[in-house]
Parts: C-alpha cells; sequence; structure tokens
C-alpha cells in the first residue's frame, strides 16, 4: 500500500478505454434515437443505472449505500476509515432530451478516478466516495438539486416528498420504487460531514473551447431565481364568444412572457431569462385558453442585480395580465457562489503537474457542488464540451478532454484524501 502524495502517478493509471466503454454503456440507459438521452430522475432507465454503477463499483470492492433519498454513494475505503470521507461525484438524471454527459460524465470519472487508486495501490488516508445524486435537473420533479439539498440540509425531506411529476406521480412513491429495486444496498442516513467534495462536469458553455483550455478551475455558480407562473382565465367557445368579452389565459400569458423580456433584457446579454416550460389548459383547438402555468429560470452572476430584477417578476405578470388572474410563486432562490480558492488553486496546480492548460471559469449552469459548499470545502473542475452545447442531444466531449478531467479529479480527490 502506497501512502505517498500522488505525483501524477495515480493519473497515469487512468485507462481511456474503460471510461469511454463505460460512458457509451451508461448512455444506453434511456437512449434516444437521436443520440441524447432520457433518464429522468426516479425513472426506470435511471432505476438501471443505478443498478449498472453498483455493479460496477463492488467489482472493485467500493461498499455501496443510499440514504432515504436515493442519493447514491460508493465507497473506497481510506487508511483511517473513521475520518470523514472526501466525496467526488455528480449526477446520473437527465434532462428529457439530454446529452450523454452533463453528471453522468462527472460520476463515471469520479469511479475512474478511484479504480486508478486501487490499481496502483494508493489507499488514503481518508475514505473516497463516489456520490451519484438524486434528480440535479429537477426536469420531472422541480426545483431540482433535491438529493443534495436534503443531503445538505438545505431542504427537509418532507418538503420534496409530495411533489408530483405532470402524471401526478409524487417524490414519495417513486422513491418507494427506487429504494425497493436497490434493496440489497443499504439505507444509511449521513452520520458526518464530508472532508471535501469535488465534482467534475462538462461544462455547458463555450469558453474553454475558445480559450483553448482542457481544464476549466471553476470560481463560483451564478445566482438563480426560479418561479412558477399561474394565469387564469375563462374557457369558452372559439367560434361564439367575442373578443371583447374572452379572458384568454394563453394571450395573457403571451404578453406577460413579452413584457418580462423586455424588462429583464439587458445590453451585455448577462442576465439569463428562459421560459423552459409552458402547459396550456385544456389545449383543445376550438376552447379559447383557461389556464397557463409556466416556468421563470432567472440568472445573474452579480447578487445586488438578481435581487431587484427577480423582486420585480411579480409586478411586471400582474400590470400585463390584462381581465385574467395571475399567481407567481418563487421556487427557488440560489444566490451566486464563490468556491474556495484554496480548493480552486490545487485544481490549477495539479493541471500545471500534469502539463494540461487550464483557465480558471464561472459556473454560468447550475451544480450540487452549491449545496455541498455549504457545508464542506467544494470545488469543481470543468472540461469542453462541443461548441458549448448541453441539455441537448447532441452535447459531445472529446476522449482525450474525457481522460484529462479523471486524471486531474483523481490526483486532486487523493491528495485532499491524504491531507493531515
Ligand atoms: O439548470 C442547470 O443549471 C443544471 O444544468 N441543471
Ligand atoms: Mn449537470
Ligand atoms: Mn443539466
Amino acid at each position: 500500500v502506497r501512502t505517498d502524495i500522488s505525483t501524477g502517478d495515480i493519473a497515469r493509471l487512468v485507462v481511456e478505454d474503460r471510461l469511454w466503454h463505460r460512458l457509451s454503456r451508461l448512455a444506453e440507459f434511456g437512449a434516444t434515437a437521436d443520440g441524447g438521452v432520457n433518464r429522468q430522475a426516479l425513472s426506470a432507465e435511471e432505476i438501471a443505472a443505478r443498478r449498472q454503477l453498483v455493479a460496477w463499483g463492488t467489482a472493485i470492492g467500493l461498499q455501496p449505500h443510499t440514504d432515504r433519498v436515493a442519493n447514491l454513494f460508493l465507497t473506497y475505503r481510506g487508511r483511517d476509515a473513521d475520518l470523514s470521507p472526501v466525496l467526488i461525484g455528480s449526477h446520473i438524471d437527465s434532462q428529457p432530451t439530454g446529452g450523454k454527459f452533463d453528471g453522468a460524465y462527472g460520476v463515471l470519472a469520479a469511479l475512474e478516478s478511484v479504480e486508478a487508486m486501487i490499481a496502483g495501490g494508493h489507499k488514503p488516508r481518508r475514505s473516497i466516495t463516489v456520490v451519484a445524486w438524486m434528480n440535479e435537473e429537477g426536469s420531472r420533479f422541480a426545483p431540482g438539486m433535491m438529493g443534495s439539498a436534503v443531503y445538505t440540509g438545505a431542504r427537509a425531506r418532507a418538503d420534496i416528498l409530495d411533489i408530483c411529476d405532470h402524471a401526478g406521480r409524487s417524490v414519495r412513491e417513486e422513491l418507494d420504487t427506487v429504494l425497493r429495486a436497490d434493496a440489497d444496498v443499504p439505507v444509511v442516513e449521513k452520520r458526518q460531514r464530508p472532508a471535501a467534495y469535488l465534482e467534475l462536469h462538462i461544462e455547458q458553455g463555450p469558453i474553454l473551447e475558445l480559450e483553448s483550455k482542457v481544464i476549466g478551475a471553476v470560481t463560483g455558480i451564478q445566482g438563480k431565481r426560479t418561479y412558477r407562473v399561474h394565469v387564469t382565465g375563462e374557457e369558452n367557445h372559439a367560434g361564439t364568444s367575442p373578443r371583447s368579452v374572452r379572458r384568454d389565459a394563453l394571450v395573457a400569458a403571451i404578453d406577460i412572457v413579452k413584457a418580462l423580456q423586455n424588462a429583464l433584457w439587458d445590453r451585455d446579454d448577462i442576465t439569463r431569462f428562459t421560459v423552459g416550460q409552458f402547459t396550456v389548459t385544456p389545449n383543445a383547438p376550438s376552447v379559447v385558453p383557461a389556464k397557463v402555468v409556466f416556468s421563470i429560470d432567472l440568472r445573474h452572476p452579480d447578487a445586488d442585480q438578481l435581487r431587484p430584477l427577480g423582486d420585480a417578476v411579480p409586478e411586471i405578470c400582474a400590470n400585463a395580465a390584462g381581465r385574467c388572474a395571475v399567481a407567481v410563486t418563487q421556487v427557488l432562490y440560489d444566490p451566486p457562489l464563490e468556491f474556495p480558492p484554496a480548493i480552486r488553486q490545487k485544481i490549477g496546480r495539479t493541471a500545471d503537474r500534469l502539463d494540461i492548460p487550464w483557465m480558471n471559469i464561472p459556473s454560468g449552469a447550475g451544480h450540487d457542488a452549491r449545496h455541498l459548499h455549504r457545508i464542506c470545502p467544494t470545488g469543481m473542475i470543468f472540461i469542453p464540451c462541443k461548441d458549448g452545447i448541453s441539455h441537448n442531444e447532441a452535447e459531445s466531449i472529446l476522449r482525450s478532454h474525457a481522460t484529462a478531467g479523471a486524471s486531474v479529479l483523481a490526483e486532486v480527490a487523493f491528495e485532499l484524501a491524504n491531507a493531515v
């Protein structure tokens, strides 16, 4: 057993073919016809993918466990297993038209990192636990980052159990199904804070590619406020009801979205405003829409901008609703955050030591690292994705970049787990 701090010898034990094979294999769970994945949180596809992860982990001696919100953990026991572990991972749930790498890459590269340590007989002082967080994406059950939020105490388990998907299935029901499918995986509630958390992820933006860098040492995550807007009108006959008496929820919702777009437009294109979900009821061609429910995803890197922009949303909606009623509920308010420089600098030094071009980079996308950052020293590592495309079936990465990311993750994770 070697206990010295690795000087790149773990990186050399990362096996590109094994990592790439697993990325391709995991992408089969929920594979879509256009080359992406639809592996939604707590779905049958995700259950199958979990089983595959557990099989890969146990095959190399990792100890699997889960918790009561179906976060999945695979632990490589350290020399001093009583010490708090270093967690490394991401998520395996996807958007409905997701890519093969968002989340899954971070989990599989974490598994590869640990396998490289084991192959070289490198046993760190602290245990290293590979983690797949439940429902990061929040597309089936909103809000996202549910598993890491409950794990870190940002949300109470009781608060998420009755959240339902479009089909009316609740988190409670689906959690039961997942935990029954994993009946052979012990359910263990968190005993202690992690010593540190590292998340490797694709950038989901174009900067690394444009700057010809392979590794991003992530400085922080921009702020995000999400809302659900209910516009209520009155269904009526499309052929007989005069415009003068209509209360058309769709027309009102369009006016509201246009008013929001105008109010949130900024010259330097920093603000991110998205209406991604938009449902019309009864959604019948000859019925004046009675109800529209739509989502708002508002992001900004500056807390002093995000606050007033978000605070103005309810009034903008009310002023543009015409004769319809409108109700605006804020679903979450995550302020911008900055990761501790110490871990970020370790990432940069490791990339230098491995002779991999790197840069500091902010994250426009949200990640479970947001929640871990509140309870332990946390860092994120990015690799490029082609044209910065993500949340899209065309999402793709280079094999060499996948390996580079796993190499940096393995070295930094080992160093953190060996720190005295
Ligand atoms: O939406 C996000 O930022 C994350 O990719 N789910
Ligand atoms: Mn992700
Ligand atoms: Mn995502």
